[in-house]
């Protein structure tokens, strides 16, 4: 998901560029909230504050691409900032709200042509709550979705946001995207604080509440809080990785063990700060309900 790519571009190229593709496009839509797309270096690349990452994949100007935005549907909590890379190098592409041929394309959010170069990148926070359609207007045949929730649970030491509230229901949602922000601990952007996860399933099968635990992993932020995404696994593996930019940016565990009609407990603890335990103990448990 993390990609990186050199390249440097010259301004005069891009413009020119750029006006060759709005001719060819035909129009902007005279509603759009048109923010121009932004040009990555590397250095910003690594310093870009978003929380995650999706990507134009290679190939997404083809109308046979299974995917023109991967993933193309994600559910976030309020208060994500998404960035969209093309990928798809030697294409220009948008990022643009609503559905294709609907009237209020473009009110919530507009990429305006998204150079076809190395590291063009938009990205927009989702600050309300509700499911945003959203498309390319060159390619429209591929819409793709964020489903934003305004769910919080308040532990003792964390607040737990996500994507999809306390029940995940897979009908709808295949990932969704916790933020673990700690509540007794100073996020400043700096000091490293490491998280550890564990995930325990109970099995109701055997009319039992005992917890098995079927992942535990640790992660480390530079003074912020922990974005987290469940994604229901398609393999036999269990997969963690991340982080999609370098401080903010959200890792991911996709699980086998996320199977639907389950009873989940997250147990999120701050094991260092700065490398040094924490003088009391900072743990909170979480319930997470699956459906299917
Ligand atoms: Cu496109």
């Amino acid at each position: 998901m993390h990609r990186i790519y050199n390249s440097g571009i010259l301004a005069g190229a891009l413009v020119f560029l750029i006006s060759v593709i709005v001719i060819s496009v035909g129009f902007i839509p005279s509603t759009a909230n048109v923010v121009t797309a932004q040009i990555g270096s590397m250095a910003t690349l690594q310093n870009i504050d978003a929380n995650y990452a999706i990507s134009i994949i290679p190939g997404a100007s083809q109308r046979e691409s299974a995917y023109h935005y991967y993933p193309p549907a994600v559910a976030v909590p309020t208060g994500t900032t998404v960035a969209w890379f093309n990928n798809d190098f030697g294409q220009p592409h948008t990022v643009t709200s609503g559905s294709p041929n609907a009237s209020d394309i473009g009110t919530v959010f507009n990429s305006g042509v998204m150079p076809a170069t190395a590291n063009s990148f938009f990205q927009y926070t989702f600050n309300r709550g509700g499911d945003i359609a959203y498309h390319c207007i060159i390619h429209p045949w591929r819409a793709a979705v964020v489903s934003v929730s305004n769910a919080i649970e308040r532990g003792t030491y964390f607040g737990l946001s996500s994507g999809t509230g306390p029940v995940w229901d897979f009908n709808k949602d295949f990932r969704t995207l916790l933020n673990i922000e700690p509540l007794t601990v100073p996020l400043d952007r700096t000091t490293p604080i490491a998280y550890n996860i564990t995930i325990s399933k109970n099995d109701n099968s055997t009319g039992g509440d005992t917890g098995n635990n079927v992942f535990s992993d640790t992660y480390v932020t530079n003074g912020e809080a922990l974005p987290l995404e469940l994604v229901r696994g398609s393999g036999n593996e269990t997969i963690s990785y991340g982080p999609d930019f370098s401080s903010t940016g959200a890792y991911h565990i996709e699980g086998p063990f996320f199977t639907g009609n389950s009873n989940y407990t997250i147990r999120a603890e701050i094991t260092s700060i700065n490398d040094q335990p924490p003088q009391n103990q900072i743990v909170d448990e979480f319930s997470l309900k699956t459906v299917a």
